[in-house]
C-alpha cells in the first residue's frame, strides 16, 4: 500500500456505453452493432446484447462504485441511445437513463465524468460515410449541444472524443474495428473531422455553461529499436501521436506527416478556417495509457503480436515491425510502466498548460477463479500499482497530472476480442451477469480508504 496519494489527487475507474450498456432494443443501431454481425469481425462472435446488461443493473452498478469509495467514475454517453438515428429526434428514455446515471452517482457523492464518443456512430451516419465525411462533424456538435442542454448542471467534467486513434485507424485503415474499411486515405479523413467535430462540440458545450471540457487520446511512446528505424519511428509517432497534437495546438498537419502520406491522400479535406476550431481551448487533457510502441527492422525476430500494434493501422507504413518486449499482458502489450511518463511529456510538449488525468489504465491479465469463486489476480494488482506509482513520480517531477482512472470497473466487451480479454476489477460471468468484485477491488478500495484525507 503507502502509496502517499496526495488528497487531492482524484481516482476513479472507467467504462464505456456499448462495452457494458446492454439494452439495444432500448436505442438506435450504431457501427458496432453491425460490425459485430459480420462473419469474423468479433473473435467469439459477441455482441452487445447483453454486453454486462448495465443498463437493467445501474442500481447494482451504482453500489459497486460506492463499496469502492471511487471520487468519479468515468462513462460514456451513447450517442444512437440519447438520439437513436443520430440526428433529430432525441429519445426520452435514453435520457433518462443518464439522468438517472448523473444523479444516482451525485447522491453518492461521486463526479460524473462523461465522454461524448466512445466509438459508437449511430448507424445512418456510418451509412453516410462516417467520420471521413466533413458532415460528422457537425452532427456531433448537435449531439454535444443537446447533451449539454440535458445534462451540463450535473457533469463535472466532459471528454468530446476518447482516443480518436482508434475510430480513425483501427475503423477505417486496417478495418480491425467498426466499421472494417480498409482505405487509408479515409482514415486520414476521419482523424480531421474527429477533432473538427470535438472542436465543434467544445464551442457548443462551452456556450452553454457546461465545465471542465476536455479530450481523450491515447498518447503512445514510439521507441526505435536501432538508428536505422529512426525515420519509420517519425512517421508512426507522427500519426499516434503528433497530427493529434498538433491539430490540438493550432499547428495544423505536422509537415512530414502531409509529405509522407501524400501517397494516400491529397489532404483536400484540409481547410484554413478550421485551424481555430480544431485548436479550440480545452480545460483539461486525458490521457489513456496502457504501453509502448517499439519500432524494429521488418526481418527482426517477432515474439509476440500486439493488439493494435500492426503496420495495417498506419497509413503509408514504411516496412517495419512492432517489437514489444516482455512482460506482456494478454493483449500483448509490453508492460513498461515508466512509459507512462513519457506519454504525459508527449502532451505537455505540445499543450504545456492544459491540465493532465490518465483516463485509461490497466491490464488484461492472469487471473484465477477459485473453486469458491473468488477471483485471484495479483498480476493485476501489481500492474496498477506500479503504473500509480510512476505516475506519482511523474507528479512530483512537475507533471500537473491530477487524476487517475483504472480501466475498467468491470469485465466487459473488449471489442473485436469480445469477452476473451478481462480488463475488469469486479467479474461479470458472461452467462449470467453476475458481478464478482476481484481481489483487485479490494486492493483498489483499500488504496482508496487509506488516502490521507
Ligand atoms: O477497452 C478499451 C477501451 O474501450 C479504450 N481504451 C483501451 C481499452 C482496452 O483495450
Amino acid at each position: 500500500m503507502d502509496l502517499n496519494l496526495p488528497p487531492d489527487f482524484e481516482l476513479g475507474v472507467a467504462t464505456s456505453a456499448w462495452q457494458i450498456e446492454g439494452d439495444v432494443a432500448g436505442r438506435g443501431r450504431c457501427n458496432w452493432d453491425d460490425f459485430a454481425e459480420l462473419p469474423g469481425a468479433i473473435v467469439d462472435g459477441a455482441t452487445g446484447e447483453p454486453a454486462c446488461d448495465h443498463v437493467h443493473r445501474l442500481d447494482e452498478d451504482l453500489d459497486l462504485l460506492t463499496w469502492l469509495g471511487v471520487d468519479a467514475y468515468r462513462f460514456s454517453i451513447s450517442w444512437p441511445r440519447v438520439m437513436p438515428t443520430g440526428t433529430g429526434a432525441l429519445s426520452p428514455q435514453g435520457l433518462d437513463f443518464y439522468d438517472r446515471l448523473i444523479d444516482g452517482l451525485l447522491e453518492r457523492g461521486i463526479r460524473p465524468v462523461a465522454t461524448l464518443f466512445h466509438w459508437d456512430l449511430p448507424s445512418p451516419l456510418e451509412a453516410a460515410g462516417g467520420w471521413p465525411e466533413r458532415d460528422t462533424a457537425y452532427r456531433f456538435a448537435d449531439y454535444a449541444q443537446a447533451m449539454g442542454e440535458r445534462y451540463a448542471d450535473r457533469v463535472d467534467r466532459w471528454a468530446t472524443l476518447n482516443e480518436p486513434w482508434c475510430s480513425a485507424f483501427l475503423g477505417y485503415c486496417s478495418g480491425y474495428f467498426a466499421p472494417g474499411r480498409k482505405e487509408p486515405g479515409a482514415s486520414l479523413a476521419a482523424v480531421y473531422h474527429l477533432l473538427l467535430g470535438h472542436g465543434l462540440a467544445i464551442d457548443r458545450l462551452r456556450d452553454l455553461g457546461a465545465r471542465n471540457l476536455g479530450i481523450v487520446l491515447n498518447l503512445i511512446p514510439v521507441i526505435a529499436q536501432s538508428e536505422s528505424m529512426e525515420a519509420a519511428t517519425r512517421h508512426v509517432d507522427g500519426l499516434q501521436n503528433r497530427i493529434f497534437l498538433d491539430l490540438l495546438a493550432g499547428n495544423g498537419i505536422p509537415p512530414d506527416i502531409r509529405e509522407s502520406c501524400a501517397s494516400v491522400t491529397d489532404w483536400s479535406f484540409v481547410r484554413p478556417e478550421d485551424t481555430p476550431i480544431l485548436a479550440t481551448p480545452i480545460d483539461w487533457l486525458g490521457e489513456n495509457y496502457y504501453s509502448v510502441m517499439r519500432v524494429a527492422e521488418v526481418d527482426s525476430e517477432r515474439h509476440v503480436d500486439a493488439i493494435g500494434q500492426d503496420i495495417a493501422d498506419i497509413p503509408a507504413c514504411p516496412p517495419l515491425r512492432f517489437d514489444p518486449q516482455p512482460p506482456y499482458t494478454d493483449m500483448g502489450w509490453e508492460v513498461l510502466p515508466e512509459g507512462i511518463e513519457m506519454a504525459l511529456r508527449k502532451a505537455t510538449d505540445h499543450l504545456p498548460d492544459v491540465p493532465l488525468w490518465i483516463c485509461e489504465n490497466g491490464a488484461a491479465i492472469a487471473e484465477e477463479i477459485a473453486a469458491d469463486g473468488t477471483v485471484h489476480d495479483p498480476n493485476r494488482i501489481e500492474y496498477i500499482d506500479d503504473h500509480l506509482r510512476a505516475l506519482l513520480r511523474a507528479r512530483d517531477r512537475g507533471f500537473d497530472v491530477r487524476g487517475y482512472f483504472a480501466w475498467s470497473l468491470l469485465d466487459n466487451l473488449e471489442w473485436a476480442s469480445g469477452w476473451t480479454k478481462k480488463f475488469g476489477l469486479v467479474r461479470v460471468d458472461p452467462a449470467t451477469g453476475t458481478r464478482t468484485p476481484k481481489d483487485s477491488a479490494r486492493w483498489y478500495r483499500d488504496v482508496l480508504a487509506a488516502r490521507t484525507r
